[in-house]
């Protein structure tokens, strides 16, 4: 085996020495602003996800380079929060230092992959002169509405003992530790995101983001046309909105439900006459997490509340109130009627408690099931007869409208975002608690708002962050009236710092502005993000909220942050399973680099399969790639002194060249890696090639496997650096494939021809034929008793 370690070495001392990658000056230049996700430095170092993470981008950024871009290909570090913190308090180590030796760690380890990072221009979140900005972005949220105080239920940890977002308890785990998670009452920090949603919708259809990343989003912010409902409390001045999707099927209510935390019970207590049952049913509702009461599948609960009854709009029927944990408090009013004949989970709950089921819409059985299809209106007065979903919503929104007692409503299923932790980790909240002025803000002047040193950074078993214990932090006076005063003490979430840091590499070290409105008019917006998948709906939307609010401010001059957005598909054990280290299955990158090097690791991620998806490690699969270089390197004795390409390989060449092309840009890595190597098997059919051929072989391959290339490249040709050669040109003419037309028969009788590759193979051949409309005309419902193929030439298929 050629001597990467020797050879690797080498050159990234060279481009660490003369900062090859470092981001060019010049604006007259056209751009390229090439993303990855930065990572947390845990403990643990890079790990082979990150690989795969950042080696789709790098080729890009080294091709957009070749391509005479100026290009922006920064790394970073996002160093609060609670895997850093944790990680301090298992080795009893002060996070600073823990984050310090971390990113250390992990800088040398991209090095040593030869990613081509500007690291000159590395952001750590947790740096003051970084988190100043993170802070002055919250406080411009502040002054403009967007951040507010509320009490509510949270979503609990117990174990990491703080409040997560609901994108970060998903399915009700703790998406940091994976346990259970309670509901508690508690004072939160919310931002107002809600307020960005439908821009947040209306944006997506300007960026380039794959379907699936779109849809994700689409569900995430899960926008809903319908009413609201005003349902008379029957002798009382009280009403009861509801929120619904169906105004159509406002006849066939048979009862309401309410959330168990619902104010009506409370306004109403006097007149319900099973109050303690229903208080009873609220505290149990209280213990279950959003995920375990929304669930269709659920076993139905609830309790009617006695001594009310509602009276429904459009026919004056009396109908019963019930309080059931299904229908949540945070969406809509907190209030539903119920239709049982067109909803299951209504339908599942009048069966239990023995309620009437009417059909409004014809088209199903509803003795077995809801009926949740479209379809004619039935035992609804004046709307029989029509369509649903046609007419019959309009009509009803109609009658709602002019009879004052509804109108057409819009919801969405995304909440404000809860934008505070209990733990020290963290941004401080440059917020004051003033006796008497309230909220204060922290004046701009005075930020950084820096976290102080500590040495008892646990959070304690109240929930309450570290920083309330220290006085000297707590007690200060409030910058509008001087007298004392509290400062906040939560500090910011995990997700704070992630949400701008792309604005943060585009002018890394300006203390006077987040960015020089110069160099962000110049870089926005980001060309191309490449991510992991479960950072979809928290991080993107999170930091496409930001960048949409600072537009707003006029601080960032286009409205969205990223053009295009791609991910990578995880990077499975050897067994096929997620890496874990229960399992044992976990591939350590630098083992992998210090047995084959960082150009076969390179090669690998990107050749074991299609980049999107998911593929389990494969030991064989890393051998044949190092083979592959093994080869390459090789040719370095098999080079002739002739000019230009070997004649007849010229229209292989130039096939190669627009395939590998191509397929970068499609992020088909692998794909171009193959082509790659069947050049390199036309290649083996010369006793010697030309310095040409060689040459335009390891251009390509530079992305991939950039110390090889550039070594064979000095040692063999003599050339400049590849990295600052340019990209490889294809003539088009020669890339046409040479075709020849062959005749296609049913019983002899020719029913079409195709045209195909001259090296194309029979069963090929054969299947191109049996596809054509023609031939299937007459082969279908026939069974096939012979196949005649000879390549290039016909195709008979004989049916009895
Ligand atoms: C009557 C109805 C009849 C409904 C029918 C559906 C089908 P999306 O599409 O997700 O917006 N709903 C409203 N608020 C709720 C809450 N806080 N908790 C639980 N369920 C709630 O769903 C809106 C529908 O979900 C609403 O329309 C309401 O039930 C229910 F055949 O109203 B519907
Ligand atoms: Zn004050």
């Amino acid at each position: 085996m050629y001597d990467f370690k020797k050879i690797e070495k080498k050159w990234q001392d060279k481009w660490d020495k003369e900062k090859t990658f470092k981001t060019g000056e010049d604006k007259s230049k056209k751009k390229f602003y090439g993303l990855v996700e930065f990572p947390y430095p845990s403990g643990a170092g890079m790990h082979i996800g990150h690989v795969k993470a950042y080696a789709g981008l790098e080729v890009i950024s080294r091709k957009r380079r070749m391509e005479g871009y100026n290009v922006l290909f920064p790394i970073g570090f996002d160093a609060f929060g609670l895997p850093t913190e944790n990680y301090a308090i298992k080795t009893k180590t002060h996070p600073r230092i823990v984050t310090d030796n971390n990113i250390k760690t992990f800088t040398k380890q991209l090095k040593q992959m030869g990613f081509s990072f500007d690291y000159d221009r590395a952001v750590d979140t947790t740096d003051e002169k970084y988190y100043k900005w993170t802070q002055w972005i919250f406080l411009k949220m502040f002054e403009h509405g967007l951040v507010f105080r509320d009490k509510t239920l949270v979503n609990f940890c117990p174990s990491c003992r703080v409040v997560l977002s609901n994108e970060d308890s998903q399915g009700g785990k703790c998406d940091i530790c994976h346990n259970e998670v309670v509901q508690r009452e508690k004072d939160v920090w919310y931002l107002r995101i809600t307020e960005y949603a439908d821009k947040l919708l209306e944006g997506l259809k300007e960026v380039d983001y794959l379907p699936n990343i779109k849809v994700q989003q689409e569900n995430w912010i899960g926008k809903s046309t319908g009413a609201m409902v005003d349902f008379k409390i029957k002798g009382s001045k009280e009403k009861l909105k509801v929120y619904t999707t169906r105004p159509d099927t406002l006849f066939g209510v048979t009862f309401m439900v309410i959330a168990p935390e619902h104010p009506l019970v409370d306004k109403m207590s006097k007149k319900i006459t099973n109050m303690d049952e229903i208080l009873a049913y609220r505290e149990e509702a209280k213990k279950k997490t959003e995920f375990e009461r929304v669930e269709l599948q659920k076993d139905k609960t609830g309790v009617e509340i006695k001594g009310i009854k509602a009276i429904d709009p459009v026919n004056g029927v009396e109908i019963p109130v019930f309080v059931a944990d299904y229908v949540m408090m945070g969406y809509g009013t907190g209030a539903i009627m119920a239709v049982p004949a067109h909803d299951q989970r209504d339908y599942d709950f009048a069966k239990k408690f023995g309620i009437d089921i009417i059909e409004v819409i014809k088209g199903g059985d509803i003795s077995k099931e809801a009926y949740t299809g479209d379809g004619e209106m039935v035992n609804s007065d004046w709307l029989n007869g029509v369509d649903n979903k046609k007419e019959a919503i309009e009509k009803m929104v109609d009658f709602l409208v002019k009879n004052k007692v509804g109108e057409k409503a819009i919801q969405f299923k995304m909440k404000d975002w809860a934008f505070n932790r209990q733990r020290y980790w963290g941004e401080p909240i440059p917020l004051v608690h003033c006796p008497h002025c309230g909220i204060v803000p922290v004046p701009y002047e005075e930020l950084p708002l820096k976290l102080p040193p500590l040495e008892k950074f646990e959070a304690g078993t109240d929930g309450e962050s570290p920083l309330a214990k220290m006085d000297s932090f707590v007690n200060c006076k409030c910058p509008k009236c001087g007298k004392d005063a509290k400062r906040e003490t939560d500090t910011m979430p995990q997700w704070a710092g992630s949400s701008w840091y792309f604005l943060r590499y585009i002018d890394p070290h300006n203390d006077n502005e987040l960015a020089s409105k110069e160099e962000l008019k110049y870089w926005l917006p980001v060309d191309w993000y490449n991510g992991g998948m479960e950072h979809v709906t928290r991080h993107v939307i999170y930091s496409r909220f930001w960048h949409h609010f600072l537009y707003d401010i006029g601080v960032v001059p286009t409205k969205e942050p990223y053009a295009k957005r791609t991910a990578q598909g995880l990077v499975l054990g050897p067994d096929g399973d997620k890496m874990s280290k229960s399992k044992g299955n976990v591939v350590d990158p630098l083992e992998v680099i210090n047995e084959y090097g960082a150009d076969t690791l390179r090669a690998y991620i990107l050749f074991m399969g299609e980049y999107g998806l998911e593929c389990p490690w494969n030991e064989n699969g890393i051998k044949g790639v190092s083979r592959f270089l093994d080869r390459v390197y090789n040719y370095q004795n098999k080079l002739n002194d002739e000019k230009g390409f070997t004649k007849k390989l010229e229209p292989i060449i130039n096939k190669t060249i627009k395939k590998v092309s191509n397929d970068f840009e499609s992020m088909k890595y692998n794909t171009a890696i193959s082509s790659l190597m069947i050049l390199l098997n036309e290649y083996d059919k010369y006793e010697t090639i030309t310095k040409d051929d060689y040459r335009v072989f390891l251009t390509l391959l530079n992305p991939i496997a950039p110390h090889i290339t550039e070594e064979l490249n000095e040692i063999a040709l003599h050339n400049k650096e590849i990295s600052s050669q340019e990209w490889p040109k294809y003539d088009e003419s020669k890339c046409a494939d040479e075709e020849v037309t062959v005749s296609c028969s049913v019983n002899g009788k020719l029913r079409a021809t195709i045209s195909v590759p001259t090296n194309i193979t029979a069963d090929e051949q054969a299947k191109i034929a049996k596809e054509q409309e023609n031939m299937k005309k007459y082969i279908d419902g026939h069974e096939i008793v012979k196949e005649i193929v000879i390549p290039g030439r016909i195709v008979n298929i004989v049916v009895k």
